[in-house]
């Protein structure tokens, strides 16, 4: 009986004791070097730091200095994305390559599932970028790692999942334009083919069509293309990626930057700006709503001018959409304005001069 007593108090605290391990394994804390190794031999690229492209390992990030921080995001649709990722800051794994984050003028992160996006350099200057191995103490899982990109503050939409690569770029950014297209206008001019987006049959633009047509489709100089959305959205793709894909020309939204294979987060809804080397494409309705003006309201020439990044010139030529023209300096234009209405982007000089266009195309900056 006493030895039978002997044996009980201890089996309770067994029981107690492996209690204790359960509910702090489910605190995510007290893994196993096992189970924290799991992806020691995942890698992602470095391409643009050096001649050839360089493997890191997860096994090197975690031989890095690393941060834990907890950080909350908002998804487009509302739900909110909470991580407390570890890991560490892009300039502690740039250092280990003697450079600064600073020294590129873009830097891109690619993924597994075909997304990818370029960090603004504002971004890049200002917050935290974690090269995450870690969520909540435990290995990030499949869907989101081995390796997750995490900006505490920012959108969601720069939390890279499954990242695969990152480029450093030092070419330079949007150079001034000269020339402004109107996609108000333009689009109508070429066929739209009926895509699949989702779910959804859209009708899209191929956007090769629309360079082809108004800008020069043969510039190899260019490797960034640059949009701007209604919503504030800047985004930047490399034109080889633009190229792919495809704009679509009606519903709410249009005109989206969007491709049956783009992944969702990267389609740029409500294309206010589309700079394409030295061609800026505006979409007028875009501007007006973002302007929250009303259909006919007028925009003064010289805020159009400014949206696109200050096209700056002596002299401007108007274009309609049967090629005559028409040429002012830009003294002459102080009274200015364009209209959109549904029928398309009308020009009106000014003061009461003579001259009002109503099928504008393009406006061009000459030298
Ligand atoms: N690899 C990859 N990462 C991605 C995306 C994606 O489609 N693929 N979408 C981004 C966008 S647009 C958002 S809003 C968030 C969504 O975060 P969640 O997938 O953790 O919910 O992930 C970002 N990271
Ligand atoms: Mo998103």
């Amino acid at each position: 009986m006493k030895e039978k007593k002997k044996i009980r108090v201890p089996a309770v605290c067994v029981i107690l004791f492996c209690m204790i391990l359960g509910f702090s394994a489910c605190g995510g804390s007290n893994l196993s070097e096992e189970e924290l190794s799991v992806n020691d031999n995942a890698t992602i690229t470095l391409h643009g730091l050096d001649d050839e492209d360089i493997q890191v390992s997860v096994s090197e990030l975690k031989e890095l200095k690393s941060v834990t921080k907890k950080a909350e995001a908002t998804r487009s649709n509302g739900q909110v994305v909470s991580v407390k990722a570890t890991g560490p800051l892009l300039e502690t794994l740039l250092e280990k390559y003697g450079v600064q984050k600073e020294d590129f003028n873009t830097i891109r992160f690619y993924a597994g599932d075909g997304y990818s996006i370029a960090m603004p350099s504002t971004i890049i200057e200002n917050d935290d970028i974690i090269i995450a191995y870690y969520d909540g103490g435990a290995p990030i899982g499949d869907e989101d790692g081995p390796v997750r990109v995490v900006v505490p503050g920012q959108r969601a939409m720069y939390w890279v999942r499954m990242l695969t690569q990152i480029d450093f770029e030092s070419e330079a950014s949007a150079v001034t334009p000269s020339s402004l297209v109107f996609l108000d206008a333009a689009l109508p001019q070429l066929s739209a083919e009926s895509i699949k987006v989702g779910e959804q049959d859209v009708s899209a633009v191929k956007t090769q069509d629309l360079i082809s047509a108004f800008a020069d489709i043969d510039d190899n100089t260019i490797y960034n293309v640059y949009m701007t959305a209604s919503d504030g959205l800047s985004k930047n793709e490399t034109r080889a990626n633009f190229m792919k894909e495809y704009i679509r020309v009606s519903g709410d939204g249009a005109p989206e930057f969007t491709g049956p294979a783009l992944p969702e987060g990267m389609t740029v809804k409500g294309m206010v700006t589309l700079h394409y080397g030295d061609t800026a494409f505006l979409s007028l309705s875009q501007y007006a709503e973002m302007e929250k003006m009303t259909e006919g309201e007028k925009l003064l020439f010289s805020d159009v001018i400014k949206k696109i990044g200050t096209m700056t010139s002596d002299t401007y030529r108007f274009i309609d959409k049967d090629g005559n023209s028409s040429q002012y300096a830009f003294d002459e234009l102080s009274g200015a304005s364009l209209t959109y209405s549904s029928s398309g982007v009308s020009f009106d000089p000014g003061n009461g001069k003579d001259g009002v266009i109503s099928n504008l195309l393009k406006i061009e900056a000459v030298s």
